[in-house]
């Protein structure tokens, strides 16, 4: 017997709950109309079509780089801004040191003035998203409103955007609100500003990926940490990796570095030809939420479907796997053309620049032909390493958690805490060299705890119990591990070769999780012995593996008296736990 048509519904009757907020940001910002999101592949080449055809995007090279798209931002507008971002909790000690704070109502009333009219003789569109597998029960669910059309092809790669997002909203009920406008691009006009209180997020004046992909930075890190505490998980600045060695066996790494230092390439690590039989899988590049398995150990799921990754540096020797994702379907952000319209970039090492990111005839004279913070925007099945324990709703085990950052000096190679709670303080501790990423000075070291510096949504003093209280919650924590790939001689050059030799550090990981390798005690914590690192095949000469992996007391002291004033600044709120242990890597450092 033929069954009846289903009668599709129509997008805004989906859910009342958003077609509400919909109406009432329309009334505010005044487009000359609604777009709602299907989410279907015809709707998204038909939207790409139209950028295409207004100039905003321009198609690129299709032999060499087919379905590949290149857009050009305002020349202001080109990384994250940190100085501009906020976190708008009622009580101010609730954002913290680590944030800049405004009230809500102060918030409110400045984000109304901005929004107010700003969609007139625009489109507005409505984006549903979901972060997370869908059938995942740690899925979580925003919509975007925004007015660029380049943020929507964005998400439809970064999150699984469009029907299904919208009908898991009417089923949970519940949805993260970002409101989106690039207004003028004016950045005195710009401002990124977060009220966990209210799950929602409003950002104006920037089409930057941080400042504007709001399921991303926004959602998943400041919004979903500040949820995640109160709902006993974790969301983290982390890529997550699948290690199979020889054997057969895989483990899964989940590792915080700060932005742009390389987690899309340690995640897409290629192994040394000298490491034989092993395999590497991406679960994740950029973002992780983290949950107590009912098995005790914790669980790792990447809320995000793409990679909006760096460029410049990608080249087939640093990373293969990342070198061919972007031959097809990807959308490039500021990077230089060819004469023939391919994408060029500072470290590609094949092709020459002819016109730069800014679509000027490029002169050496005026910097980088490519932007140092050009960026790639692909799906993540395009990754020929892609773990098919990506979609897993569960997620996949963490057998081991690691800390890095980018130091000259100080932070040997990899070292290991001595157990959750000194982790905890390791992570706490971490310091990198500024980057591209967010405006600013690049290469001045900073704090940059757990690399969410950036992205905690609330009082780094509360993150931190916040962890002791994970850690305490799990039968069988991952050991935590830190790492430094930048560390360099006294002219400069890097000690360790890094990329695909970081599997070395990587397996001696591994093994310390399995208690199978040996390590030195150190005050800092336990570090390999030169001998305990498989460095077979590797061109390292012996005085440079030494340094990398030897503790300068003095620098040590320094450092630890440093932390001890960063700690100082979170007052009666910081956990007395994180000040005994840096008082036990004191005294160690003292005997
Ligand atoms: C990013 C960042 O884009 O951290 O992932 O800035
Ligand atoms: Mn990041």
């Amino acid at each position: 017997m033929a069954t009846a048509p289903q009668a599709i519904v129509a997008l805004p009757d989906i859910s009342r709950a958003v077609f509400e907020w919909v109406e009432s940001v329309r009334k505010l910002t005044q487009p000359s109309s609604v777009y709602w999101c299907e989410g279907s592949a015809s709707e998204i080449r038909e939207l790409t079509a139209q950028l295409v055809r207004s100039g905003e995007l321009t198609a690129l090279n299709a032999q060499q780089f087919p379905g590949c798209l290149l857009a050009r931002s305002s020349p202001s507008d080109v990384a994250r801004v940190e100085h501009l971002t906020f976190v708008c909790t009622r009580s101010k000690d609730d954002a913290g040191p680590n944030n800049n704070w405004m009230a809500p109502d102060e918030a409110h009333a400045k984000m109304r003035a901005l929004f107010s009219g700003c969609m007139r003789g625009r489109t507005l569109y409505v984006v549903p998203y979901c972060m997370g597998p869908l059938d995942s029960p740690y899925a979580r669910c925003g919509v975007e409103i925004t007015d660029s059309l380049y943020v929507v092809l964005n998400m439809n790669i970064m999150t699984r955007i469009g029907r299904p997002a919208l009908e898991l909203i009417a089923h949970t009920e519940s949805f993260v609100k970002g409101l989106h406008s690039i207004g003028e691009l004016d950045p005195a006009r710009r401002f990124i500003v977060h009220f966990p209180e209210e799950l929602s997020i409003e950002s104006f004046g920037s089409g930057y990926g941080g400042n504007a992909l709001l399921g991303k930075k926004c959602h998943a890190l400041r919004i979903a940490s500040y949820q995640a505490r109160t709902e006993g998980w974790l969301a983290e600045h982390m890529l997550i990796v699948g290690l199979e060695n020889p054997r057969g066996e895989t483990h899964y790494v989940a590792a915080a570095f700060p932005s742009a230092c390389g987690k899309t390439n340690l995640a897409m690590l290629i192994p040394p030809a000298s490491m034989p039989g092993w395999k590497v899988y991406t679960v994740g590049d950029d973002i992780a939420w983290l949950h107590p398995g009912s098995d005790g150990r914790l669980w790792a799921i990447n809320p995000e479907a793409g990679y909006f990754g760096v460029v410049p540096g990608t080249n087939p020797e640093t990373n293969r796997n990342a070198y061919e994702m972007i031959r097809r379907d990807t959308l490039f952000t500021n990077v230089a053309l060819t004469a023939d319209k391919q994408p060029w970039w500072e470290g590609l090492k094949s092709g020459t620049p002819v016109i730069d990111w800014q679509g000027r005839p490029y002169d050496p004279s005026r910097g980088p032909a490519a932007h140092p913070n050009a960026r790639f925007t692909v799906t993540a099945k395009r990754n020929p390493g892609y773990s098919a324990h990506t979609e897993d709703p569960m997620g996949v085990p963490i057998s081991a958690l690691v800390f890095g950052g980018r130091r000259r000096e100080v932070a040997p190679l990899v070292y290991q805490a001595r157990d959750w709670t000194h982790g905890v303080l390791v992570g706490a501790s971490v310091a990198s060299e500024t980057t591209a990423a967010a405006v600013g000075q690049v290469g001045v070291v900073r704090r940059d705890p757990m690399a969410m510096q950036p992205f905690c949504g609330y009082n780094f003093a509360d993150y931190w119990r916040h962890w002791l209280e994970m850690g305490a919650k799990l039968r069988k924590p991952p050991p935590i591990f830190h790492v430094n790939w930048f560390r360099r001689d006294a002219a400069g050059r890097f000690l360790w070769p890094g990329f695909g030799d970081n599997l070395r550090v990587l397996a001696w990981m591994l093994d310390r999780a399995a208690g199978k390798a040996a390590a030195t005690d150190s005050p800092i914590g336990f570090l390999p012995r030169a001998e305990d690192l498989n460095v077979s095949g590797l061109s390292i000469n012996s005085e440079a593996l030494h340094e990398l992996l030897t503790v300068d007391r003095t620098l040590w002291r320094k450092e630890t008296a440093d932390m001890r004033q960063y700690l100082k600044q979170y007052g009666e709120r910081l956990p007395a736990a994180l000040l005994d242990q840096l008082a036990g890597v004191e005294s160690r450092l003292n005997a």
